[in-house]
């Protein structure tokens, strides 16, 4: 069965991790929210391409869940020294990729074949893809310092600014690539990642392309949130500014119409039976993934589940 899971950073790489312990290479590609991305010292930062990068190559800083595991911090201290205001963080060896990736964009080449090319250096066999290479950018508007781009408000600001609507700046412009096209029409299976569904899911699916295809799919969503909670980043504060409790119940309404199947954890079975009502077929479990155990655990449970709902969508 081939599956393309779409994905945002942390949560996402995580669930990725689990499928591409038991999925054959071939059977795994990954569509990656692209609108985080942004320039930060004169160079190309693409935040959640590389933590699912670095995560499939076994090279993630497993405290921070971004970045690089054993990394070093001399470049970033030196400039430090030199009062650069350093809100973004940028280890040596991680430096080294966004120098690279930097050089690579000034070349012409596109996101989609530069991401390849990491994955080729780093021995990754699944297929990472830029959910588009136009470009598209996630704005925070908030009620105390107005529009934000994503990282000012997720890193600089600690998501604390009280957020009142996201815009994705050249949404209606974006252009689906050939390489996500072919990868979604001969899937059999779409995984929407345990990710934040407002600005790491929400931006793929905005790909006017992308949600066209994703129309014919058997879809799957994990939820991100466990008794109420985000278990990382601001997904439950979100939900509450934006005026709705934060439960996996809201997670699968923001989903409906999209998927046909929902995971969500023990802690909030009660809400099966009202995500149920939607015609959308959920599932509880244990889905919180503190180490690779758990998350090769779940995978399995998302894999038997989607299968399940793929044959019946076949028949
Ligand atoms: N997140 C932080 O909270 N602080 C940082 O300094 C930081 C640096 C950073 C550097 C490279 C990278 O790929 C990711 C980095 N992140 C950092 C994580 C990132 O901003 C967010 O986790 C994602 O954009 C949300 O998915």
């Amino acid at each position: 069965m081939k599956v393309v899971a779409l994905a945002g950073g942390v949560g996402g790489a995580k669930l990725v991790n689990g499928l591409s312990r038991i999925l054959p290479f071939d059977n795994l590609s990954v569509i990656v929210n692209t609108g985080d991305d942004f320039r930060y010292s004169g160079l190309y930062i693409c935040p959640d391409i590389d933590t699912i990068t670095y995560t499939l190559a076994g090279l993630n800083n497993p405290i921070t869940g971004w970045g690089r595991k054993d990394e070093t911090w001399k470049v970033n201290e030196e400039r430090e020294t030199w009062g650069y205001p350093s809100w973004f963080h940028l280890g040596d060896k991680d430096l080294a990729l966004h120098m690279e990736r930097s050089r690579l964009i000034e070349e012409g080449y596109s996101l989609t074949e530069i991401t390849r090319y990491f994955s080729k250096n780093f021995h990754i066999s699944q297929t990472i893809l830029p959910m588009t290479d136009s470009i598209v950018r996630t704005m925070i508007n908030t009620r105390e310092l107005g529009k934000l781009a994503f990282q000012e408000y997720f890193v600089k600001h600690k998501f604390q600014p009280r957020l009142t609507s996201i815009e994705l700046d050249g949404i209606q412009t974006a252009r689906i690539s050939t390489e996500v096209e072919a990868e979604l029409q001969s899937c059999d299976l779409v995984i929407i990642c345990p990710s934040n569904p407002f600005v790491s899911i929400y931006p793929i699916i905005s790909i006017p392309g992308i949600k066209r295809i994703l129309n014919d799919k058997t879809i799957i969503a994990v939820s991100p949130i466990i008794g109420g909670k985000a278990v990382k980043g601001p997904a439950a504060k979100m939900f509450e500014e934006l005026g709705m409790a934060s439960s996996s119940y809201n997670v699968a309404k923001f989903y409906r119409g999209l998927i046909q199947g929902f995971i969500l954890d023990r802690a909030d079975e009660t809400e099966v039976h009202l995500i149920d009502q939607w015609g959308i077929i959920s599932m509880a479990t244990d889905t919180l993934m503190s180490d690779l155990d758990s998350q090769i655990r779940l995978a399995k449970q998302v894999i038997k589940f989607g299968s399940t709902l793929a044959k019946g969508n076949e028949a």
